[in-house]
């Protein structure tokens, strides 16, 4: 398999984990990772990490996605929703319900894929900057420059790779809220290395880190998000702008990075003083382009975070597929915390 690119970004593993590779980190979950994490199972309690999919109830969180809409499948002429199937053949005695959803798949607890951001960057090195993604990877088709279904749909890196991987390893919960409360703040590398240490916490290779901020709570509170506070807030979030804490999500290894915000890392209103041009989510760039690491957003973390606090615990099997649905670039994230 010839690889995609003449020249990788800076501080990129395009390339480390094979030329084709569209997994990334999710390498590292492998069978020692698994048993490390089912270590984690001690009480046979189970927590729901996912919000209602209906929470937001509106798009004020983000003007482009919508709560579900739920539409009627027809069936031979009849709306199949609570349907006697006499009413299509008289000797049948069942009752049937069936339904369509339009979905949009980032509109409430989700996962990004590697297709949901990548760079204008020059990978074939012809001298301009074009768009691509982790590995070098287009997400429409090489020889049509077509994505899959008409308009969107995406050729490589959907979600697809992270179902069949099955997303299941040692979940992490560092409690930001604990510290700094609904604070609006960006949480930089002396900041989160103190939390790590005041509480006792040892990030290893392989680890599914999640973010407690209490955002994701807020939502429950004011699921039509109209208090003004909700919607600004954000509650604390990953310095995309820190150098020092980027090289650590580099060094640490770990899989992915949750948390129970809009976005993990803190959101900056524009880009940094005397900077012309340049991403604006440092942390969406380093991960999802750079490093091949999932991002997890909009989570419902607050039950799970009470819980090992309160037990002294920091560490449980998270079990987190997405939809296994080819070409989606994000998906909802039913996941499970199994403490
Ligand atoms: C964008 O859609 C830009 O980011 P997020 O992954 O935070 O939804």
């Amino acid at each position: 398999m010839p690889q995609k690119w003449k020249q990788r970004p800076t501080g990129s593993t395009w390339g480390d984990y094979g030329p084709d590779d569209q997994l990334g980190r999710v390498n590292l979950l492998t069978r020692e990772n698994t048993l490390r994490a089912v270590k984690e199972v001690r009480q046979g309690l189970r927590f729901c990490l996912s919000l209602p999919l209906d929470i937001p109830s509106t798009n004020a969180l983000n003007a482009r996605r919508q709560p579900p809409e739920f539409k009627a499948v027809i069936r031979e002429g009849h709306v199949a929703f609570n349907l006697p199937l006499s009413k299509i053949d008289p000797r049948r005695t069942e009752v049937n319900c069936d339904e369509a959803v339009t979905l949009h798949m980032q509109h409430s607890t989700q996962w990004d894929s590697f297709a949901h951001m990548g760079a204008l960057f020059d990978a074939d090195a012809d001298g301009k900057p074009e768009p691509v993604y982790y590995n070098g990877h287009h997400v429409v088709n090489a020889d049509t420059g077509k994505p899959r279904f008409g308009s969107v749909g995406a050729h490589n890196l959907g979600v697809e790779h992270m179902a069949k991987a099955c997303m299941q390893g040692r979940g992490v919960m560092i409690d930001l809220q604990a510290h700094f409360g609904q604070a609006h703040k960006p949480v930089g590398y002396d900041a989160l290395m103190h939390i790590l240490d005041t509480d006792g916490i040892e990030v290893e290779e392989g680890d599914l880190v999640c973010f407690h901020t209490g955002y994701a709570e807020g939502l429950i509170e004011d699921p039509r998000v109209q208090n003004p506070g909700v919607l600004s807030m954000n509650c604390a979030g990953l310095d995309g702008r820190d150098d020092e804490l980027k090289q650590w999500i580099t060094d640490s290894g770990v899989v992915a990075l949750i948390s129970d915000n809009r976005a993990v890392e803190f959101e900056y209103e524009g880009l940094p003083v005397g900077v012309k041009r340049g991403p604006l989510l440092g942390i969406h760039e380093l991960c999802l382009f750079k490093l091949g690491v999932h991002l997890g957003e909009l989570w419902y973390l607050s039950e799970l975070a009470r819980w090992l606090r309160e037990h002294k615990r920091h560490y449980f099997l998270l079990t987190a597929p997405p939809l296994y649905l080819p070409g989606a670039v994000g998906s909802p994230a039913n996941a499970i915390a199994t403490v």
